[in-house]
């Protein structure tokens, strides 16, 4: 079949729309028609070439929202018209990792889906015969994709599209990390390191299990109206203060219990980690730094139990995390419509890419 696809030819080019060609699904795999995406900071990494694993021609795109199509032999746990969410993170519930349930980093297609290909070792799109790679095992920035029935939550019919996206990515990786990675306790201390796409999720995942002080840290003031409303109850902007670590050790009595850097930035991360309190603070990676970077602290922020860790799409495991928090949305208990700021045609999202750059929007969503 054809579908409607933003192909990413070239690092650093502009997305260029098309139609382009899609084979149906085979054994395991299903055809479903995305009905909204959004557009994250990592398909922008990908898109600028600075993602040493970036493979183009590629069709980007991994927040996305739709519904499925058709399915292939033997696929048991989705039919057709069933809602979904595609997951870059899968759930197989067989391999060593999901049976561990240390971690939610399935490696069933791992090694392939890095490749940017299906299981089978090849790729369902192509434009004149040239085969397109996939991405992150998704590429929601296409209308119709095909992806490995193991990669797809099934989600409530009644959760609209265009919100339902965001929890593709955003929002799991921001609530989930901690519900599923930190598991905040009532009343603690929580500082939160950036206060975008990522952050915000944080401090409203934060509110919801009920954190005492949610300190968020930004250079940019305007971040904090929108902040206060998700549930910080203070702002600190590092160029306001003197040093940063003794500040907010001051203002949580000893330390955060709970620090998430949320921006990709290995100095804020050695900061993440100092401000936590002695003893028992964590401190959770979030942020994707740039590629060959590296993070340092004196090791005796460690032997003293400060501890430092790391979480990846909030560790949730997507077919069976991924729908309760659908219905966090659904209830009430999370707000994602005040954080998607532009929705778009797919025409237009390059200028979702440039909100993004320009620090103007949240979360752009691309309406198919
Ligand atoms: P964003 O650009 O929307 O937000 C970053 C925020 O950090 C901005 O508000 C910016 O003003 C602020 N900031 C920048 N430098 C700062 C500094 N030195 N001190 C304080 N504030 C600073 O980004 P986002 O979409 O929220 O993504 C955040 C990070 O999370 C990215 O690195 C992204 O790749 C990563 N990410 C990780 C996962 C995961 O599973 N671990 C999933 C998705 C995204
Ligand atoms: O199992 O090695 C692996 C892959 C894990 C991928 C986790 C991705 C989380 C960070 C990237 C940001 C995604 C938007
Ligand atoms: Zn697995």
């Amino acid at each position: 079949m054809k579908t409607r696809a933003a192909i990413a030819w070239k690092a650093g080019e502009p997305l260029s729309i098309a139609e382009v060609d899609l084979e149906g699904p085979r054994a395991g795999e299903v055809l479903v028609e995305i009905k909204a995406t959004g557009i994250c900071h990592t398909d922008y990494y990908t898109l600028s070439g600075a993602d040493p694993e970036g493979l183009f021609p590629a069709i980007l795109g991994h927040e996305g929202a739709g519904i499925v199509l058709e399915t292939g032999t033997g696929v048991t746990s989705v039919r057709r018209d069933d809602h979904v969410i595609p997951l870059y993170t899968p759930e197989c519930r067989q391999c060593k990792f999901c049976l561990s349930r240390k971690t939610n980093l399935c490696q069933a297609i791992r090694a392939t889906q890095g490749r940017g290909l299906m299981p089978d070792g090849s790729s369902r799109f192509s434009f004149d015969g040239r085969p397109l790679y996939h991405y992150m095992g998704t590429s929601t920035f296409s209308n119709y994709i095909v992806v490995p029935e193991i990669a797809l939550a099934k989600i409530r019919a009644d959760a609209p599209f265009d919100k339902a996206c965001y929890i593709g990515c955003g929002v799991t990786t921001g609530v989930g990390a901690v519900v599923f990675s930190a598991r905040v306790e009532p009343g603690a201390n929580v500082v939160v390191f950036g206060l975008g796409g990522i952050g915000l999720n944080v401090i409203q995942g934060a509110k919801m299990v009920g954190a005492g002080r949610i300190i968020g840290v930004d250079l940019n003031p305007g971040r904090i109206e929108i902040a206060r409303r998700f549930g910080m109850t203070d702002f600190v902007n590092p160029n306001e203060v003197g040093n940063l670590v003794d500040h907010i050790v001051q203002m949580t009595d000893g330390g955060a219990d709970y620090a998430f850097e949320c921006i990709g930035n290995v100095g804020v991360m050695r900061q993440a980690l100092e401000c936590c309190h002695k003893g028992w603070g964590q401190s959770f990676i979030i942020g994707v730094a740039a590629a060959g970077q590296e993070i340092a602290t004196r090791p005796f922020q460690l032997v003293t139990g400060r501890q430092w860790k790391g979480s990846a799409f909030g560790g949730a495991r997507g077919r069976t995390d991924v729908p309760t928090i659908v219905d966090w949305y659904m209830d009430g208990k999370i707000n994602i419509d005040d954080l998607i700021t532009h929705t778009l045609p797919l025409e237009r999202i390059n200028d979702g890419f440039a909100l993004m750059k320009s620090g103007q929007s949240i979360r752009s969503v691309v309406l198919y």
